[in-house]
């Protein structure tokens, strides 16, 4: 038999070459590769000497050759491929180990010439002209699978499922090499052209999905450095599925609230929110808000978790606390717990443009709904200064609660979250009635979609709540606004609408 070996990753291939050797395999390899492995005291033959033909281009043709292809692609059953490569003097390769320029890295780096000298060509051709003839033809591009090769060879075990196993992880190697170059042109371009091509990486097995029954992975987009670029799980269990789905959104409202905002949230909802002077006042404000619901949640802070944050966390069971830090003291008592996970975050982290979802068959991509602090006073009563703010507060957290949603506030601290309810009053219904005792007296309401009847203003009302925020744009604004003049309340609109569904 005889291997090719090409390599960019050098790892574990000297053991490679050697067992290779050992097994009687005869080696030929390119450049680096073959210094390497004629360094570590095992025979082999340069490339050139198969080709007939030396390396050009300063590398960009070393392999590109049908004294390589051939070898590789013909069908070792059919006369006439047999007859052809004999015609043409062209010798059998039945092994073939190849792993790519590492254009990821390029990328990182950031060098624009570098970047595409890091396209490999002769690499991916090789890998696809082997995994094609993966009947005859032994396919490896992952240096976890050398011993497995040397294993199966020895012992004589190369059967189809194998050699087919093989040629999948090939494909899936060159189909997402392929994909990142793709979207490399796509950034450059602005462009996306016919195929949107992600290429995510796998980056760990997960237990579990969303319940016990469900296989689920997580995948690390390689383009963008989002919230979760470089977290790192200081303390706890392994993250699981519903804790990173819900994680999600928890820093991403803190992130865009800023400084010393603190999200308690529950179920993919926030149930409390708060943003006062000190990652302290916040946690205490947020906790206030739903001092049930938070049980078994997650809490996200912009922010440096102190001593005496960290004890009043402490008194409650938390699946996740994220910050931007933890003092040493605030570490001394949050590890009292062994399950609570600690995730240290970066907020300076950018926030990505777009999210996926995917359906039965299709899938949809849409832009990030980024909101805006801009609004329309439409009521007779302008809204105070410190209206305005809880205004836009309410209406940044209710971004964030699952439609229909109203999040009611006073003094930058949700007093309410209503969640998820398929009549938009329900939502304002169900703070009400879990709140019962609490004062509503001035406080600022956010809903994510427009009042299709007065009746939730009219609740609002009830409540004692003072000012309003919501997009407009239903045929029926005009009741609302009504309304609204009738119990001198003041109502603003918002740039848009903000559905989470
Ligand atoms: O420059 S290439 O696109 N053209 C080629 O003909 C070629 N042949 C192998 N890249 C090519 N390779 C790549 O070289 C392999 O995919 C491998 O990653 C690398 C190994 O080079 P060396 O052995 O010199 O370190």
């Amino acid at each position: 038999m005889r291997a090719l070996i090409s390599v960019t990753d050098k790892t574990g291939i000297e053991d490679l070459a050697k067992g290779l050797s050992d097994l009687g395999v005869e080696i030929v390899s390119t450049g680096g590769t073959y210094k390497k492995i004629k360094e570590s005291g095992v025979e082999a033959i340069e490339i050139d000497e198969i080709t007939n033909f030396p390396e050009i281009l300063e590398g960009r043709v070393k392999t590109l050759s049908p004294y390589v292809h051939g070898g590789i692609l013909y069908k070792r059953d059919e006369d006439s491929h047999v007859a052809t490569v004999k015609e043409h003097n062209i010798k059998p390769i039945d092994i073939v180990v190849v792993n790519l320029y590492e254009f990821q890295k390029a990328l990182e780096k950031g060098n624009p010439e570098d970047i595409i000298e890091n396209i490999d060509i002769g690499g991916p051709s090789m890998v696809r002209s082997a995994a094609k003839n993966h009947k005859d033809v032994l396919i490896v591009t992952d240096p976890d699978d050398y011993d497995e090769l040397l294993e199966r060879i020895k012992n004589d075990d190369l059967d189809l499922s194998y050699r087919q196993n093989l040629a999948m992880k090939a494909y899936n190697l060159t189909a997402f090499y392929d994909s990142v170059i793709a979207r490399y042109f796509s950034e450059l371009t602005g462009e996306e052209g016919k195929y949107k091509t992600y290429g995510f990486e796998k980056e760990s097995e997960l237990r579990y999905g969303e319940n016990p029954g469900q296989e689920a992975a997580l995948y690390n987009d390689p383009f963008v450095k989002g919230l979760m670029e470089n977290m790192e799980v200081i303390h706890g269990k392994e993250m699981s599925y519903n804790n990173y789905n819900d994680l999600n959104p928890a820093l991403e409202l803190a992130q865009e609230l800023g400084e010393n905002a603190v999200v308690a949230l529950k179920h993919q909802s926030p149930c409390g929110v708060a943003q006062r002077q000190s990652v302290y006042e916040s946690y205490i404000k947020a906790y206030e808000c739903d001092s049930q619901s938070i049980f078994g949640g997650i809490v996200s802070v912009n922010g440096i978790v102190d001593e005496k944050t960290a004890e009043e966390m402490n008194k409650i069971f938390l699946e996740i606390i994220a910050a931007r830090d933890f003092t040493d003291e605030a570490l001394e008592v949050l590890t009292q717990k062994k399950n609570v996970r600690l995730v240290k975050i970066n907020f300076d982290n950018q926030t990505v443009k777009e999210e996926i979802r995917y359906l039965n068959g299709k899938v949809l991509i849409q832009g990030k709904d980024f909101g805006e602090d801009e609004v329309e006073i439409v009521t007779d009563k302008k809204p105070t200064e410190a209206e305005i703010k809880d205004l836009l507060f309410a209406q940044k957290v209710v971004k964030y609660v699952k439609s229909n949603a109203i999040v009611v506030a006073k003094d930058m601290q949700t007093l309410g979250c209503g969640a998820g309810q398929q009549s938009r009053i329900w939502a304002l219904e169900s703070i009400k009635d879990h709140f019962k005792d609490r004062d509503f007296t001035g406080a600022a309401m956010g809903s994510d979609a427009f009042f299709p009847f007065p009746d939730t203003v009219e609740l609002a009302h009830e409540m004692g709540i003072s000012s309003i925020i919501q997009p407009g744009g239903s045929i029926k604004d005009q009741d609302s606004i009504d309304k609204c003049n009738e119990y001198e309340m003041s109502m603003v609109f918002g740039k848009s609408r903000h559905f989470k569904h």
